[in-house]
């Protein structure tokens, strides 16, 4: 049997207990010794030195000893009273005291390290060395982590989304050490085991390629600097228990190389030369980095169905490579993303090669929606852990929730109760603004740490990822004291508690009955315009996987068509979840409020609670009185009574009010909303650093307004409901020889139906386009049209997209298009068609418009100007409402 060396010096230092001396332990009145066995593993180290500051910080002087080590060290096992771990355990401890020794014995070395850290807790909290302990634990799931974009709001590199090399420029934090030992004790302290960097192609920031050296990206010294940092970042990760992993999306090349190669910076199909250079890169990653992991997103630029071929190709002979030049056989663990590919393909065709696939999902899309029965996204992560080692959960980007604080500990806790009951083995948070790291978007001076501003978010996961069953009574009170901690009391505490988990529901329950889309394509604190709000699938998929997962309900068209025909709704209503959300925003902000008495500490950061709840309020009572509005636009479509609108009218003008007053204090309190700030972000508008704040869109909401009432004005004006009603002229129109293939020439007109080949019948036509010559195209088809003009034309088409008003063209050159008639042509069964118009050349033309949905109304001259206008006379046909933009547009 091994014994401890024996530690008389009266310092404050770790002992290492040696496995080969043996010695007699003599005790001594002295500082608590803390004692690592000699070759223990820095992360032991480290925990060490934890336990050591909190006996120092409170002055905990005895002769008692707290040993650490593995559980199976010999000169652990001696302690025979020392439970048992259980077989296979991991990250798993054990703390006992035996006599005037405490024990701390982990599993491996982070469950060493969680001892040692659970140990200090303890004293911290009772200034003293526990009397009686026997404590066994470990996390609930394995992998639980962050990330860290190194990525930008903006897309700068040579056009090309997500790739950004490293460099002190664009990512200052990355060199500074300081911020890094802040995050990591920041992540240590949570007990989080996982940090993932994202970006395009990190290779070339990180490795120097020889083999390659036309793809080298930036100078020897920045490249050097750099890889310094990875190794310092990775080591220091490495003590903290944190396996540190490098994210790469695919197939994207470093850009000198595509330039050399005369390749894209992006490829949609592997070629393979670029298999070649990604197989190596790969493999230079895990020759240089052993310690660092990969994870993959084989999806976005290259193809679905070509996962298989890149996964199976090039990065798993790569990592193979780099094992081999390391002179290993054991297999480092990769994670694979699903994200844009065919996952079932790439994992039935790489399970063979390569047993040691972890993989990763989005559990919320890119938006935080409120749920827990995960429908589409459940069966996804039901395959994920039948078929590879963990799969992660990744709580991806929260467009919804920025710019505010958000933070629900409940709702936190029952999703990793989720978890833990569909067999999901890690979580991988995205911090609340990702795009921006590590700023959030306050407007102060300096600018706030998001870990430190948004503690609570990285906490509660943290929590709960580390052990969701826990009593939910007493975490009432873990987290009021979390509070009490930062604000001085612990009434303050239980205010502010009070005020984040009233808002919590918020815009998480709203989306998914109002919101257009999950995705970052939608900035929810913007708002929405009234064309976006009454005609949503226009503007986004008719169904994503958040429609798909949202509680049971309905959107405004449902809603709307119920009303008007009487009949129930079904589950949540759009107006119901508006109306308790505003209230629920509303409590949130007076508890927030009341905490002002006891608030001893932080003020500034309260004052900056207070005021984000005032704008979640104030975003819900925009929302609330326009989603109320649209209902009432909506139902005029239906019964073209003009009460609603008078109705509409008010609740319009109350929701630019409430805008105006949160434009007023974000004016003052904040930078901008999303941290995205690309065009991809279209909703309310499209994306940029002009379109990013609500001063911005403060105007777009008013002059919604001021159209909607001089349309309002016009209606209720005799004279001019008489020029809007008195019949049109048909334009003139150009002649066409249509050529045999495909199409069928057509008299528009009532009763033809719109397709050769479809049910789909005029019900009535606009004026302007009764009697034309049309073409109609099979609705099964995918054949060009082809006909020869008399001279330069513009080209009328309706488009049908089920369930879609107002729908337009999908294909490439969809910018030359332009709308000229709204409910032009009234169908039964199906919303009126919008009339679009692009120009064409004489003589022969070739008209690609894809799959038959969609119908040529007519040829009319180039020059001719068809005034733009609403047809209010094909209205609501067969029930269907008519399309109403023109309401709130010039
Ligand atoms: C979407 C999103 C991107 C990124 C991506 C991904 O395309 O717009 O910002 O998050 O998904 O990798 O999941």
């Amino acid at each position: 049997m091994h014994l401890l060396t024996q530690a008389r010096v009266r310092i404050r230092s770790i002992v290492a207990f040696s496995l080969v001396f043996a010695a007699p332990a003599i005790v001594m009145a002295a500082p608590v010794k803390v004692v690592v066995p000699e070759n223990a593993s820095p992360r032991e180290r480290f925990g060490a030195d934890r336990l050591q500051a909190a006996l120092t910080a409170n002055h905990i002087e005895s002769d008692e000893r707290i040993v650490l080590g593995l559980r199976s060290l010999p000169a652990v096992e001696k302690y025979k009273l020392l439970p048992q771990l259980w077989p296979g355990a991991t990250e798993a401890f054990v703390i006992k005291r035996i006599g005037n020794q405490i024990i701390v014995a982990g599993s491996d070395p982070s469950g060493v390290l969680y001892g040692a850290l659970e140990l200090a807790d303890r004293i911290n909290q009772m200034h003293t060395l526990p009397k009686e302990i026997e404590f066994i634990d470990h996390p609930a799931l394995k992998l639980r982590g962050t990330c860290i974009g190194m990525q930008k709001p903006e897309i700068t590199y040579e056009d090309a989304q997500y790739d950004y090399p490293y460099t002190p420029k664009d990512f200052p934090f990355f060199y500074d050490k300081a911020e890094w030992t802040r995050y990591l004790d920041m992540m240590v302290r949570q007990r989080s085991n996982t940090l993932y960097l994202w970006n395009g192609h990190p290779f070339t920031s990180l490795l120097k390629l020889p083999k390659y050296p036309e793809a080298q990206e930036m100078s020897d010294a920045q490249l050097n600097q750099n890889i310094e940092m990875m190794r310092w970042i990775t080591a220091e990760a490495d003590k903290r228990g944190i396996w540190l992993l490098q994210g790469f999306y695919n197939l994207h090349l470093s850009h000198a190389y595509a330039r050399a190669h005369h390749l894209p910076y992006h490829l949609v199909n592997p070629t393979p030369e670029a298999i070649e250079y990604t197989r190596y890169v790969i493999s230079e990653f895990i020759r240089n980095y052993p310690n660092v992991g990969l994870m993959m997103t084989l999806g976005e630029a290259l193809s679905p169905h070509k996962g298989v071929e890149l996964m199976t190709q090039a990065i798993i002979p790569g990592v193979k490579d780099g094992m081999k030049a390391l002179g290993t056989t054991v297999e480092p663990p990769i994670v694979l993303r699903d994200h844009a590919t065919d996952i079932e393909d790439v994992l039935k065709a790489s399970k063979p090669l390569y047993g040691n696939i972890d993989t990763l999902s989005k559990w919320n899309g890119e938006s935080l929606t409120w749920t827990n029965d995960r429908g589409k996204v459940l069966d996804r992560f039901k395959l994920l852990v039948e078929n590879s080692n963990v799969a992660v959960s990744n709580v991806h980007l929260l467009s919804n929730l920025e710019p505010f604080r958000w933070g629900d500990p409940d709702f936190v806790r029952e999703t990793l109760l989720n978890y833990q009951r569909i067999g999901i083995g890690g979580v991988h948070l995205y911090p609340l603004r990702y795009w921006d790291w590590p700023n959030a978007a306050d407007k102060t001076e300096p600018l706030l740490y998001q870990p430190e501003r948004d503690w609570i978010w990285f906490e509660a996961w943290a929590r709960y990822a580390w052990n969701p069953n826990r009593d939910p009574q007493k975490e009432r009170a873990y987290w009021i004291q979390e509070f009490a901690q930062r604000f001085g009391t612990s009434q303050a505490g239980e205010k502010l508690l009070d005020a984040y988990t009233l808002a919590g529901p918020a815009q998480p329950r709203l989306l998914p009955r109002i919101g257009i889309t999950e995705g970052n394509r939608q900035a929810f604190a913007l708002g929405m315009t009234m064309p976006e709000l009454i005609d949503a699938k226009r503007f986004g998929p008719a169904e994503t996987l958040w429609t798909a997962n949202a509680p049971a309900g309905e959107r405004l068209y449902d809603y709307v068509n119920h009303e008007f025909h009487h009949q129930p709704h079904q589950g949540e209503t759009p107006t119901g979840v508006a109306d308790t959300v505003t209230k629920g925003a509303e409590q949130a902000y007076e508890a927030a409020k009341a905490a002002a008495p006891y608030v001893k500490r932080n003020k500034d950061e309260y004052d900056r609670i207070v005021s984000d709840m005032q704008c979640i309020w104030l975003l819900m009572q925009f929302y609330q009185a326009k989603t109320h509005a649209a209902a009432e636009v909506m139902l005029f479509g239906y019964d073209k009574d003009q009460q609603h609108l008078e109705k509409a009218d008010s609740l319009l003008a109350s929701s630019v009010e409430f805008f105006r007053q949160l434009t007023a204090i974000t004016d003052k309190t904040y930078r901008n909303a999303a941290g995205m700030q690309t065009s991809q972000r279209q909703i309310p508008v499209r994306g940029g650093p002009k379109t990013n704040h609500w001063r911005d869109l403060l105007p777009v909401y008013e002059k919604e307004l001021a159209a909607f009432r001089s349309r309002l004005k016009s209606m209720n004006d005799p004279a001019a409901l008489a020029e809007a009603q008195k019949p049109v002229e048909r334009p003139p129109q150009v002649a066409f020889q249509l050529e045999p293939g495909s199409g069928e020439a057509f008299t528009v007109k009532a009763g033809e139906s719109i397709f050769p080949d479809g049910p789909q019948q005029i019900a009535s036509v606009a004026g302007e386009l009764d009697g034309m010559h049309g073409i109609r195209v099979s609705s099964k088809g995918n054949t060009p049209v082809r006909f020869t003009l008399d001279k330069p034309a513009q080209v009328l088409v309706g488009f049908v997209r089920k369930g879609v008003n107002k729908a337009g063209p999908q294909n490439a050159d969809a910018e030359n298009w332009n709308i000229v008639l709204t409910n032009a042509v009234a169908l039964k069964g199906a919303p009126a068609l919008t009339v679009w118009a692009a120009p064409l050349s004489a003589g022969r033309n070739e008209l690609d418009l894809g799959r038959g949905s969609y119908v040529i109304l007519g040829f009319i001259p180039q020059e001719t100007k068809v005034k733009a206008r609403i047809n209010f006379s094909t209205a609501s046909v067969d029930g269907e409402p008519p399309n109403l933009d023109w309401m709130f547009e010039d």
